[in-house]
This record gives structure tokens, C-alpha cells and sequence, in this order.
């Protein structure tokens, strides 16, 4: 039997799938492996079931039997790609099956910025709230405004498709631009990310975390955004210069942020601790229940499949480096 490592706790009806084709270590207790524990647990095993485990060469270079990693998230950036693919190490991802469930989330976080939601409740909590008044936490709207969604994928098509019930008009960026009928479909805009950032109400940030996406928004970009929009990061810390966003909201250059993902979680700014412009959420954005288990049982079938067992024995759904199988 192959050996597999499931590194973080996950779902057991979903282990007892694995443990059908594989002999299988688990981590149920939910231990962080550091880098080196994480190559020493995977010196003997052909396949690992990870959940955001950053994995580089030095992590392979200890796994030499080592053929398929399956990560539980659609974002690979804890993947050393380049390492993967000269190690001749198939890496599969779990796309589309979080794209409404993440998509919502970005709405929630908008709209509860663009609401003062947190500081509401915040108020009532303390005890201090003791009357109406006309100008109590007044916000910005979201009907009828303009939402800007940098990173047009799959889940920054889902967050624009929602704009339409609100009478939102839509403008993008991407790195190209997305089908025309596609386009046509969200009566979504192509603009640059300048007339992007000066024209929309709303920024809601959905691209992948890269070198090049790195710091995507920072102090220059926030200089540019209007001092009532809101910018919601649902896509990974890192795309956003934290410590510029501290700054910006504090002295209420832009209006209030709804953020999900941090530069160096599960630690944050402690900046953001302190504005009551700012709506946090450590991370949640694929977190249901029906999406979760979608999630880690794509997970399995990919795990499954790419090494060669089961139905799908072969051919896992959702490759990132498929290249590599012609290697084997
Ligand atoms: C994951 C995510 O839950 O899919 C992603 O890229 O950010 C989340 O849905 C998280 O990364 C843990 O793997």
C-alpha cells in the first residue's frame, strides 16, 4: 500500500476515504509542522494531503518517493512551483468549488464596511449607545455605486455577478482581459488599475498572490482611491501593503476595509486592532460546511487519482503541474 501524510486535520469520514486506497498518518490534533518536520514526515511517503503547508525544495529534497501533494485551497502560493516541477512532483489545487461561498464572504465584508457593521455592533455591545441621532454611523451605499474587482478569475467573476441586483456599475483589472462574453454576461468594464482605483466606490481584490501581485495595493495606490471607498482583500495578506492600509484608514484616507487575509497570518497588524474602520475575519472565506467538505473531498480525488487508484485512477480533476505525470 502507498503511504500518505494528511498534514492538518480534516474532515475523518474524509480520512477514512483515503485510508480505502492508502496506509495513512494523519495529524487529527492539528499540529504545525515546521518545514523540517514536514520533510522528515514525508521521507517515506508518496503522497500528502496539505492545507496551506508552505512546501519548497528543501521540503522535497527530504521526500524522494514523493509524486502527488493535494492542496485543500484553491491558492497554490505555499507551493514552490518551480521546485515541484523539477522534482518531478504533481501539485493539484481545488478550484471552482469555493467560488460563490468565497464570493459572499466578499460581499459580507464590503457591504459591512461600506455599513460600519463592526463598529455598530461594537457600540451596542459597550452599552453606549443611548440615542437615534441623524448622523449616527452613516455609511456609503453599495446600490447604485461603482465596485471595482481587481483579479477577474473565477471567484472576481462570482463577486461581480452580484453586482447586478445591487444597480452596481462594474470596472475591472486583470492581468488580460476576460472574454468579451463574459464581459458582456457581468456587464463588467476592462479599465487600468489608475482609473480603476480613482473611479470605483467598492475595490474588492481576488488575484492570486504572486512576486508580481505582491503589494499590488500599497501607499501609492491608496493615495490614489477616494476617501469613501472601501477595499476588501478576500485573495491572500501580502497583495496589500498592510502597514500603508493602517496608515491610510487611520488618518481616513479611504473610507473603511473589509479584510479577510493578512500579511503574515494568523498574526496581524496590530494597527487594525485599534480602527473602527476596518472589518476583520481570520480567513473564513471558504468556510461552510458544504463548501469545506467539497473542498477536502476534491482534495481526496485528486490525491486518489494522481496516485493512480481508484475511478479516477490517473487522472486528478484539478492538476497544476500535469506536465510532470508524462515524467513518471
Ligand atoms: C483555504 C483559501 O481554506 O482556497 C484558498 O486558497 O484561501 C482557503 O479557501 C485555506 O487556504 C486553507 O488551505
Amino acid at each position: 500500500m502507498k503511504k500518505i501524510l494528511v498534514s492538518r486535520a480534516v474532515f475523518p469520514d474524509v480520512i477514512e476515504r483515503l485510508a480505502r486506497y492508502f496506509d495513512v498518518e494523519s495529524n487529527q490534533a492539528d499540529e504545525m509542522y515546521t518545514r523540517a518536520e514536514l520533510g522528515a514526515k514525508l521521507a517515506d511517503k508518496d503522497g500528502a494531503f496539505v492545507a496551506g503547508n508552505v512546501i519548497d525544495a528543501s521540503v522535497l529534497e527530504q521526500a524522494p518517493r514523493l509524486r502527488v501533494v493535494s492542496n485543500m485551497a484553491v491558492g497554490y502560493n505555499n507551493f514552490d512551483m518551480d521546485a515541484f516541477t523539477r522534482a518531478g512532483v504533481l501539485a493539484t489545487n481545488t478550484p471552482n468549488v469555493l467560488n460563490e461561498t468565497t464570493a459572499d464572504l466578499g460581499w459580507a465584508l464590503m457591504m459591512a464596511a461600506a455599513r460600519r457593521m463592526s463598529e455598530s455592533e461594537r457600540l451596542l455591545r459597550s452599552g453606549a449607545w443611548d440615542r437615534w441621532s441623524y448622523d449616527m454611523l452613516m455609511g456609503v451605499d453599495i446600490h447604485g455605486a461603482t465596485l471595482g474587482v481587481i483579479g477577474m478569475g473565477r471567484i472576481g467573476q462570482a463577486v461581480a455577478r452580484r453586482a447586478k441586483g445591487f444597480g452596481m456599475r462594474v470596472v475591472y483589472y486583470n492581468r488580460s482581459r476576460v472574454a468579451p462574453e463574459i464581459e458582456r454576461e457581468l456587464n463588467a468594464e476592462y479599465v487600468d488599475k489608475a482609473t480603476l482605483l480613482r473611479t470605483a466606490d467598492h475595490i474588492v481584490l481576488v488575484l492570486p498572490y504572486t512576486p508580481e501581485s505582491h503589494h499590488t495595493i500599497g501607499a501609492a495606490e491608496l493615495a490614489q482611491m477616494k476617501p469613501t471607498a472601501t477595499l476588501t482583500n478576500i485573495a491572500r495578506g501580502g497583495i496589500v501593503d498592510d502597514a500603508a492600509l493602517v496608515e491610510a484608514l487611520r488618518e481616513r484616507r479611504i473610507g473603511a476595509a473589509g479584510l479577510d487575509v493578512f500579511e503574515g497570518e494568523p498574526k496581524l497588524h496590530p494597527g487594525f486592532l485599534d480602527l473602527p474602520n476596518v472589518v476583520l475575519t481570520p480567513h473564513i472565506g471558504s468556510a461552510t460546511l458544504a463548501t469545506r467538505r467539497a473542498m477536502a473531498n476534491l482534495a481526496a480525488d485528486n490525491l486518489i487519482a494522481g496516485l493512480n487508484e481508484g475511478p479516477q485512477a490517473g487522472h486528478p480533476p484539478t492538476p497544476i503541474n500535469p506536465e510532470v505525470m508524462a515524467r513518471w
